[in-house]
């Protein structure tokens, strides 16, 4: 309730939480391991996924592909405009439409556009994966792309239990980055996919505003590990990790970001 009031006056205010609340590149879709292959769709707001904060226009992205049993698929022309909705705003977003054929891991790559945040004056730019499997064969989920900004996981990111922990290293094209600050989100508010936009009703009440946005840093060799504490979806972002510092003569902060999803305990 209270929550729900300071967010409200925040909003009504034109001030965000950018402090309290980290920004996080969707790559949504609400199954990371299926069972079978087809079409799915993946919801790519730029948001702040704990608190249903502001969604934020983004340029087109640079980038988009998806690598399976080390082929490597371009998306870009699959991406389209779509709106999103948080309980702050309805902003320009975009989604894809992808098709899954066969068993094993489809590890997915989003290069967002840089986003200038006006609020610190800086650039955002954040190197999205989400690995999403077929079947439970594993493939590529493992993988270093040797991208400039990347958390190349060591626990499975799609077969992880509620109440497990999740593995990662921060690298940057290959290299481990020591000590990396790493921001936590759990995507709180369950993204309605026939409507675009995240649900009214949030899945946990975080008992004060250090837990919206989590935040831990790597060991000296770019690993960190967080203990999943609920199912559903979560985001790791390493901030600043990237090889490009400056945009447009101001500060770039390149990020790598990874989703993860945990399943109950039945
Ligand atoms: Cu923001």
């Amino acid at each position: 309730m209270f929550k729900q009031f300071t967010l409200s006056l925040m909003a009504g205010a034109g001030v965000y939480a950018s402090a309290a609340s980290a920004h996080f590149q969707m790559l949504y879709t609400p199954e990371l391991l299926r069972d079978s292959g087809g079409q799915i769709t993946l919801k790519l707001p730029f948001t702040h996924p704990s608190e249903s904060g502001h969604v934020m226009a983004v340029d087109p992205p640079q980038a988009f592909y998806m690598v399976k049993k080390g082929k490597t698929t371009d998306l870009l022309n699959s991406v389209k405009p779509a709106k999103w909705t948080s309980a702050s705003n309805t902003g320009d977003a975009y989604e894809a439409d992808v098709r899954l054929r066969g068993l094993g891991d489809y590890v997915f790559i989003y290069e967002m556009a840089p986003y200038y945040e006006a609020s610190e004056d800086i650039y955002i730019q954040q190197i999205t994966k989400s690995i999403v499997n077929v079947g439970s064969l594993p493939t590529d989920w493992n993988q270093d792309f040797g991208l400039k900004a990347e958390i190349v996981p060591l626990t499975k990111p799609y077969a992880i239990y509620e109440g497990g922990t999740f593995t990662g290293v921060v690298r940057s094209e290959g290299e481990p980055v020591p000590f990396a600050e790493i921001e936590v989100e759990y995507v709180n508010y369950e993204p309605d996919m026939a409507t675009n936009g995240f649900a009214q009703e949030a899945k946990i009440e975080p008992p004060a505003d250090a837990f919206i946005t989590m935040t831990l840093f790597a060991d000296a060799n770019g690993t960190f590990t967080f203990g999943i504490p609920k199912a559903g979806q979560w985001g790791f972002a390493a901030l600043g990790v990237g090889t490009d510092t400056e945009y447009q003569g101001k500060e770039l902060s390149q990020d790598a970001v990874i989703w993860v999803q945990a399943h109950p305990v039945n």
